[in-house]
């Protein structure tokens, strides 16, 4: 039983010194995640050493603390080529989040491709980061979005995605994961597909994927995979941009300024080699050094480990919850392909009462749209209450989950 894990449970008593925090008087139970989730004391110690011991600039100074820095900082490259398993180093982008590693694209590969009367596909479950981009890229040049339809059971529907691909589309770009319905995307067949009917890019928005499960860019085949670092214990402000070598060669810069270019004269520049040609100015040196260590701690459980303890997360706060009456969750009923994000609504209970009566017991959820306002549209409702787990969640933290639904059903009268 994935429970038992010593390693794990152990690293949630001892690792994540804000888990020991009481709120309201109560143990704070964490169940927001998919937000942004919270950061080991390894993570911490690896940005405070670094601003302690070593802090300069990266890539600029010829003096001991700024080569050290650059290591560090490159070194991390390194650690995100091997956890994602990326060709090659010159293939990762340093962002600050997922949000502006779809908006590079958008801006340098879209404007430059994108012509009137060609088609962005994309899906109803995107996120607005997702979502927005194309929506603007679209109206610029004069090209359409279209939104692959979700099914009742909260699946992505694939006859519908294979049929409105034609070779008028030149982007796809989906969500691995939802962070709404928690719908695990077969992206590599998504993948499959757009290449077999279409000319476009393909752009996976990994932000609630690579967190969660194995991913290996190679092997899904995109053009373009982006993630954030502070929804996988690593801190804000560090986003990856993942794209396949020869396209980003071909691409213009997103940004310009220091950092992003070989020589500059009073007539022009010439571009830095990849992946700094994308990395104008200053960049989050300690973020990246944390980020870092954010991805040892992972690497040291294996995302294997990590993916089967949240689905036994899952498999009992899903059920649980389904069990209630007047409780209502949206997306796949059944664990399978599926993450640890449940959105739920518990009768007419506004979720922004329901976010607020957890809050008086400890326990932190969203509540909202969750960034994905069409998708709620086409939900039929305004806002959801949404739960989502980690690895130091733990089974005390589900059953706390369940008592909440019955103190809001209690209130409510539902
Ligand atoms: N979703 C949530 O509570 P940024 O903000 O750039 O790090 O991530 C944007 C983003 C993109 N795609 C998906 C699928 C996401 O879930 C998110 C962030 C958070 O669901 C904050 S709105």
């Amino acid at each position: 039983m994935v429970f038992k894990n010593k390693k794990l449970s152990a690293a949630c008593i001892r690792d994540f010194p804000i888990l020991k925090k009481r709120v309201h008087g109560k143990r704070f139970v964490f169940l927001d995640s998919a937000a942004s989730t919270q950061k080991p004391q390894a993570v911490i110690d690896a940005m405070s050493a670094c601003y302690k011991n070593y802090y300069a600039n990266v890539h600029r100074g010829i003096y001991q603390f700024s080569e050290r820095a650059s290591e560090a900082y490159e070194e991390v490259r390194e650690k995100v080529r091997s956890f994602i398993n990326a060709g090659s180093t010159r293939e990762i982008i340093f962002t600050r989040n997922a949000t502006e590693s779809i908006n590079l694209v958008a801006y340098s590969w879209g404007k430059a491709n994108i012509r009137k009367g060609d088609e962005i596909l994309i899906t109803e479950m995107e996120h607005h980061a997702n979502l927005v981009p194309w929506q603007e890229l679209a109206k610029e040049h004069g090209a359409k979005v279209r939104y692959v339809p979700i099914t009742g059971r909260g699946r992505l529907d694939l006859d519908a995605f294979e049929s409105m691909i034609s070779v008028k589309t030149k982007i796809v770009a989906f969500a691995h994961v939802s962070n709404v319905l928690g719908t695990i995307n077969p992206a590599a067949k998504l993948v499959q597909i757009a290449r077999k009917k279409s000319p476009a890019i393909v752009l996976v928005d990994g932000a609630q994927s690579v967190p969660h499960l194995p991913v290996d860019v190679q092997a899904i085949g995109a053009d373009f995979y982006v993630f954030s670092a502070h929804k996988m214990l690593g801190p804000s402000g560090v986003g990856v941009l993942h794209g396949r070598e020869e396209i980003l060669s071909e691409m213009r810069p997103f940004m310009t300024g220091g950092d992003m270019i070989s020589k500059v004269t009073f007539e022009g520049a010439q571009w830095n080699d990849l992946p700094w040609k994308f990395e104008a100015g200053t960049p989050d040196i300690a973020g990246v050094i944390g980020f870092g260590a954010a991805l040892d701690y992972l690497s040291a459980f294996g995302m294997k480990t990590v993916q089967a303890y949240e689905e036994k997360l899952t498999a009992r706060a899903l059920p649980a919850l389904l069990a209630i009456p007047g409780v209502e969750v949206y997306g796949p009923k059944e664990t399978r392909d599926r993450s640890s994000a449940i959105a739920f609504s518990v009768g007419d209970a506004h979720p922004h009462d329901i976010a607020s009566i957890f809050d008086e017991e400890g326990i932190a959820i969203r509540a909202g749209d969750h960034c994905a306002q069409p998708l709620h549209e086409k939900l039929g409702v305004p806002a959801t209450a949404r739960a989502s787990f980690y690895l130091y969640n733990t089974p005390a933290d589900i059953e706390a989950l369940i008592r909440g639904v019955y103190k809001v059903k209690k209130i409510f009268r539902v």
